[in-house]
């Protein structure tokens, strides 16, 4: 099927508008951007509009199809208003941030991002002021930082009842069990974690890390200790919360 001919133009037009909402005083973002395309039967412009509201990014798609005056006109008034005939497909991306917060005497701090798009949380984290080498990273079962030691937060969030392990094992693991990292020789260290069995904020109760704790700990998790792969004080802590 011979169907996308030629790209005829590549408009781009990126408007940011910042609106103070009144009545919530949010800060709304809002990015649109215009692809359009020359087929055989006509025109097909791709509209991509990307929202920012309270940390979450809502992005949307809508396709026009028709003869190029149509979509041109469509296009046009889809830029100023949206009440035209028009396929919606909504994807949507959430995102939290939160700040990792030394514990346990330490300077271990850091910053946590949690992106959901598609079906799939992905955890980023920059960590600093660690000692060189192996540390563990949980996610534990309660959003409460309050303890110096965050003992607070209670132990591995285990919402399906496994016992503690590396990441994927047959022999089980806990929801919570991300596991290790490496952190440098300046005390830094990254971790980028993707996985299809958290959400953030959907109703199944063994997926969501709403209200659940990322704990840094000063040791490695050995991955076969019950309960908790031995992994020493837990220097470095952020509630999971919205
Ligand atoms: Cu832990
Ligand atoms: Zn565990």
């Amino acid at each position: 099927m011979k169907k996308v001919i030629n790209l005829i133009a590549v408009l781009s037009l990126i408007m940011t508008i910042a609106c103070q909402n009144q009545a919530k005083k949010e800060t709304q973002e809002k990015k649109v951007e215009v692809k359009i395309e020359r087929t055989e039967e006509g025109s097909k412009a791709e509209i991509t509009t990307t929202k920012w509201v309270e940390g979450e990014t809502i992005e949307e798609i809508e396709i026009i199809e028709g003869t190029h005056e149509e979509v041109m006109k469509k296009v046009e008034a889809l830029t100023t208003e949206d009440d035209v005939n028009k396929k919606v497909v909504r994807k949507t991306k959430k995102q939290l941030q939160f700040k990792l917060n030394a514990k346990s005497d330490t300077n271990t701090e850091g910053k946590v991002l949690f992106t959901e798009e598609e079906g799939t949380v992905t955890l980023n984290a920059m960590i600093s002021g660690l000692t060189e080498g192996t540390h563990a990273i949980h996610i534990h079962e309660k959003a409460d930082c309050s303890s110096p030691d965050g003992k607070s937060t209670g132990g591995h969030w285990n919402p399906t009842f496994q016992p503690h392990g590396a990441w994927g094992s047959s022999e089980g693991y806990h929801r919570g069990d991300i596991g290790n990292f490496e952190a440098d020789n300046e005390g830094n260290g990254e971790v980028t974690f993707a996985t299809d069995q958290w959400c953030l904020g959907c109703d199944d109760e063994t997926k969501n890390i709403i209200g659940k704790a990322i704990i840094v700990h000063q040791g490695a998790d050995d991955l076969t200790s019950q309960p908790s792969g031995a992994a020493g004080s837990r220097i470095s802590c952020a509630g999971i919360i919205r």
